[in-house]
């Protein structure tokens, strides 16, 4: 069944000129893009995205990283969208990302690691819902 899922093309993809790598690998997969914007977030934004990491030891320096440059945020569609999209993202620490995802291919290390993907349905839709109204979805 036709799902939706929530993705960032993170500073270091924008920075690297990946954004059009990235893309066209989604789009191979089957991905249909239903809205995309080029933001460049503030720190509240990326402070309250990031919220549930909010005790961890990374989280300050990851939203300094998430507000270093602009991102392109996406609401994409596929069958099974959440999980094919962890999937072919692959491991959190792109060293150790399994050859041929798209950490493995555009990040760096754990933390610049290229894209962030929703990691369930429900987080899905609140991360959808936090940069696109349904109007923008198409
Ligand atoms: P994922 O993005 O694979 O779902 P999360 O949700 O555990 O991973 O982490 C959110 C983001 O926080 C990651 N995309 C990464 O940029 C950063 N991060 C996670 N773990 C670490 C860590 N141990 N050190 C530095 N940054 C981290």
């Amino acid at each position: 069944m036709k799902q939706r899922t929530f993705t960032i093309l993170k500073p270091d993809t924008v920075a690297r000129r990946n954004v059009g790598g990235v893309i066209a690998r989604l789009e191979q997969e089957g991905f249909e893009i239903l809205g995309a914007k080029r933001l460049h977030l503030t720190t509240e934004q990326a402070q309250a995205f990031y919220a549930v990491h909010a005790e961890r030891p990374f989280y300050r320096s990851l939203v300094e990283f998430m507000t270093s440059g602009p991102v392109w945020v996406m609401a994409l569609e596929r069958d099974n969208a959440v999980e094919h999209l962890r999937k072919v993202m692959g491991a959190t620490d792109s060293q150790k990302a399994e050859k041929g995802t798209i950490r493995a291919q555009f990040g760096t290390n754990i933390e610049r690691n290229a894209i962030h993907g929703s990691d369930s349905p429900e987080n899905a839709k609140i991360e959808v819902g936090f940069f696109f109204s349904g109007s923008e979805l198409v």
